[in-house]
């Protein structure tokens, strides 16, 4: 679909995969020991090198749900890597909650390092459960309120791995930008 124009920021849509976009950061799918695992995570980590590992456990104790930190990117294009924590799908109330914080804070995070673009992907939809459709609910609502309330950033990516992320992602956005 056509880009969607949220102030001074594009919101896009793409097929692909994270590690290759070259947007100032990327934001991966991590777990709250940030201790690397599969999926996007396990991607990133091995197209960035280990100097992103080194540097999570220099700097950070972990990352409680529903919230995210910073390194810089290795050997990948993009500047930073921010490491959003998303919860396991439950089935309660909590988890949009919990699922919606993910993006804001990574998106915080953007604005106080003052980065202008930034490729995020469906974060909690793999190994953590999170039903396709709902998320990309959530994560539309979230990043599209916040960047409502003003940000640096003039540029979101959402990379979808696959048709069927994309498809939600993109009815999430339609409906979202329709209000
Ligand atoms: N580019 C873009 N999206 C991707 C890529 C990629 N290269 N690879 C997978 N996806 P997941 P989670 C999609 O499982 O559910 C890890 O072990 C994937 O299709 O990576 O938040 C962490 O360490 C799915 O739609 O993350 C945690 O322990 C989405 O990324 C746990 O998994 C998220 O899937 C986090 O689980």
């Amino acid at each position: 679909m056509a880009p969607a124009q949220i102030g001074r920021c594009r919101i896009e849509l793409v097929e692909g995969d994270i590690t290759l976009e070259a947007t100032d950061a990327i934001v991966n799918a991590a777990n709250s020991r940030l201790a690397g695992g599969g999926g996007v995570d396990g991607a990133i980590h091995a197209a960035g090198g280990p100097e992103i590992m080194r540097e999570l456990a220099e700097k950070y104790d972990g990352c409680p749900t529903g919230s995210a930190v910073i390194t810089g990117g290795g050997r990948l294009k993009a500047e930073f890597v921010i490491h959003a924590v998303g919860p396991r799908y439950s089935g309660s109330p909590k988890d949009a909650e919990l699922l919606a914080d993910a993006y804001r804070e990574s998106l915080k995070l953007c604005t106080s390092h003052a980065l202008r673009s930034v490729s995020v992907c469906a974060i909690s939809t793999g190994i953590y459960g999170y039903p396709m459709d709902a998320a990309a609910r959530v994560a539309v609502r979230a990043v599209v309120e916040f960047l409502r309330g003003g940000s640096t950033l003039e540029l979101v990516r959402f990379v979808l791995f696959d048709s069927r992320a994309y498809a939600s992602f993109e009815s999430a956005l339609r409906a979202e930008i329709a209000f």
